[in-house]
C-alpha cells in the first residue's frame, strides 16, 4: 500500500488550492492528489463561454500545469473511501489499489445528472438544446443564439441542490441583450421557469433581479421543473410542483438546461459513514471536519455546507480549512470557524453584474462600500476580467480566502 500523510481526492478549485496551501507547509512527497482529468477547468468562466464573451479553451488549463510540483498527482478516480481503515480506493476490478491516509480532505464537487430528465443527454445532439454547466455542451448555447430565428427561449433551474444558483438566470440575460443587439428580440418570448419559490434565495438581490426581469419583459415561473425534452417536437415538459402530476409542454426555439445535481456515489453510497443522510461529506459547518472522523475534512460542493455552493464559498473556506488542518495535525483543536460566506456575480447582460456576497443566514456580507444590489459596470469587468487572474494566480496557488480582508478594509468607507 502506498502512504500518504495527507490525502486530497478532487483537483478541482478545492482540492487545487488546498493542496497548494499544504504543499508549501509539509515535506516533498508527504501529499498525494487523487484526480482523474487531464484539464482543470474555471468553471465560472462558462456563463461568459455560452454568451461568446471568452471561448472554452480561455476557462481550461492542463491538470499538470495547476497542480503543486511537488505533490503526487494520482491519475485516478477515487472508488471507495474507508474511514475504519484510513485508505481511499482507486481504480476497479484488478486494478484496485488502496492508498494509506493519516489526513483526508474531500474536495470531489457534485456530481451533472443530465440524465436523470427524460430525452437528455440525448437531446444535446440537436439543434437549440444546450448548457453551461458542462464543456460538452457550452459552446451549444452561443450556436443556439446565433441560429434563433423566433419563437421561445427557455431557461430552467432543476429541483435539486445546484452550484452556482445564480448561474441559471445569468444566461437568461445574456441571451436577451445578445438577441436585442442582433434584432432578433421582438421574434422572441423569454422563459424562466425554475423548481424553487423565488427568483433568488437572498431577498436583497432578488428585489432587482425581479426588477430586471420585468424591465426586459421576461416571463417568471416559478416551481416548474423540467423532466422531459422530445426533441424530435422541439418540447419541454415541466411538472408544477405545487400540483404534483400536472404538467405542461412548452414548445422551444432554444433550451439552456441547468441539469439536476447531486452528490457523486463515491460519497452518498460507496464510503461508510462519510455521507450524511442527503449524501454530502457530513462535516461541521464551521470547522469543516467530518462530524464522525476527525482526521477527515471537506472543501466545495461535496461538503453538506448549508450555503450556496461556489467558488467564492471555496475561497474561504480555504484559510479556515487549512489552518484547522494543521491545528489538527499538530495535536491542537480546531477553532476557526467558516461563517458561509459565498458570492455569485449575477452577470446581467454584456456589461452588467449585480454581485451578491453573503453568508450562511442569507445575510449580504459585502465587499465594496457601494450597493452591489444595483446593475454595476465595475462588477462585470472585475467577474469578466479580474476574477480569471485571482483563480489562476492566487487562488490555485493557495494564496486567496477570499475577499474577507478587503471588506474589513473597505468598511469604515460603507454607507448604511
Ligand atoms: P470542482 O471544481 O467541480 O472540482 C471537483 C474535482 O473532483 C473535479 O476535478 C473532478 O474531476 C474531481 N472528481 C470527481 N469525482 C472524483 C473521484 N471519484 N475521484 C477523484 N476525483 C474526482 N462559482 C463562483 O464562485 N462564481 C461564479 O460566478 C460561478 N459560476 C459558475 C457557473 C457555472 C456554469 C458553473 C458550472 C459553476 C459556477 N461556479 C461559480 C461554481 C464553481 O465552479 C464551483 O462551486 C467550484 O468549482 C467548486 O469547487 P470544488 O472543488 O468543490 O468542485
Ligand atoms: C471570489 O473570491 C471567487 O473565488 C475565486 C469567485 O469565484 C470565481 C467569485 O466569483 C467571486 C465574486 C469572489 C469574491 C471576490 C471579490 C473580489 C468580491
Amino acid at each position: 500500500n502506498r502512504h500518504y500523510k495527507l490525502v486530497i481526492i478532487g483537483g478541482g478549485s478545492g482540492g487545487c488550492s488546498i493542496s497548494a496551501k499544504f504543499a508549501k507547509t509539509m515535506g516533498s512527497k508527504s501529499i498525494a492528489v487523487i484526480e482523474p482529468s487531464d484539464v482543470h477547468y474555471y468553471q465560472p468562466m462558462w456563463t461568459l463561454v455560452g454568451g461568446g464573451m471568452k471561448s472554452l479553451a480561455d476557462s481550461g488549463r492542463p491538470m499538470s500545469s495547476v497542480l503543486p510540483s511537488n505533490i503526487d498527482w494520482v491519475k485516478d478516480k477515487a472508488t471507495e473511501i474507508k474511514p475504519s481503515k484510513q485508505t481511499v480506493v482507486i481504480g476497479t476490478g484488478s486494478s484496485k489499489q488502496e492508498i494509506q491516509y493519516d489526513y483526508l480532505v474531500i474536495a470531489v464537487g457534485i456530481q451533472l445528472q443530465y440524465e436523470k430528465i427524460k430525452g437528455l443527454p440525448e437531446a444535446f445532439n440537436s439543434a437549440g438544446v444546450c448548457s453551461n454547466y458542462s464543456s460538452l455542451y457550452v459552446n451549444k448555447t452561443l450556436q443556439a443564439l446565433k441560429d434563433f430565428k423566433k419563437g421561445n427561449a427557455v431557461f430552467t433551474f432543476p429541483n435539486t441542490p445546484v452550484k452556482c444558483a445564480g448561474a441559471p438566470q445569468k444566461i437568461l440575460y445574456i441571451a436577451d441583450q445578445y438577441l436585442r443587439k442582433n434584432g432578433k428580440r421582438d421574434n422572441a418570448k423569454l422563459i424562466y421557469n425554475t423548481s424553487l419559490g423565488v427568483l433568488f434565495g437572498v431577498k436583497h438581490y432578488a428585489d432587482s433581479l425581479w426588477n430586471v426581469v420585468k424591465s426586459r419583459d421576461i416571463s417568471v415561473n416559478l416551481r416548474r421543473n423540467l423532466v422531459e425534452v422530445i426533441a424530435k417536437d422541439k418540447a419541454a415538459i415541466f411538472e408544477d410542483l405545487d400540483n404534483p402530476g400536472k404538467f405542461e409542454t412548452v414548445p422551444y426555439e432554444m433550451l439552456h438546461v441547468t441539469p439536476p445535481m447531486g452528490a457523486y456515489d463515491l460519497i452518498k453510497s460507496n464510503s461508510e459513514d462519510i455521507p450524511d443522510a442527503a449524501g454530502f461529506v457530513d462535516v461541521n459547518k464551521g470547522t469543516l471536519q467530518h462530524v464522525r472522523h476527525p482526521n477527515v475534512f471537506a472543501i466545495g460542493d461535496c461538503a453538506n455546507l448549508p450555503t450556496a455552493k461556489t467558488a467564492a464559498a471555496v475561497a474561504a473556506e480555504n484559510g479556515v480549512l487549512f489552518r484547522n488542518l494543521t491545528n489538527f495535525m499538530n495535536g491542537k483543536e480546531p477553532e476557526f470557524i467558516y461563517d458561509g460566506y459565498t458570492s455569485c456575480p449575477l452577470v446581467t447582460g454584456y456589461e452588467k453584474c449585480i454581485l451578491a456576497e453573503f453568508d450562511y443566514n442569507g445575510q449580504p456580507l459585502e465587499t465594496f462600500p457601494i450597493d452591489q444590489s444595483k446593475e454595476r459596470r465595475s462588477m462585470f469587468l472585475m467577474k469578466k476580467d479580474v476574477m480569471p487572474e485571482i483563480y489562476w494566480k492566487l487562488m490555485l496557488k493557495g494564496n486567496w480566502n477570499g475577499p474577507g480582508t478587503f471588506r474589513k478594509l473597505f468598511a469604515p468607507f460603507k454607507k448604511t
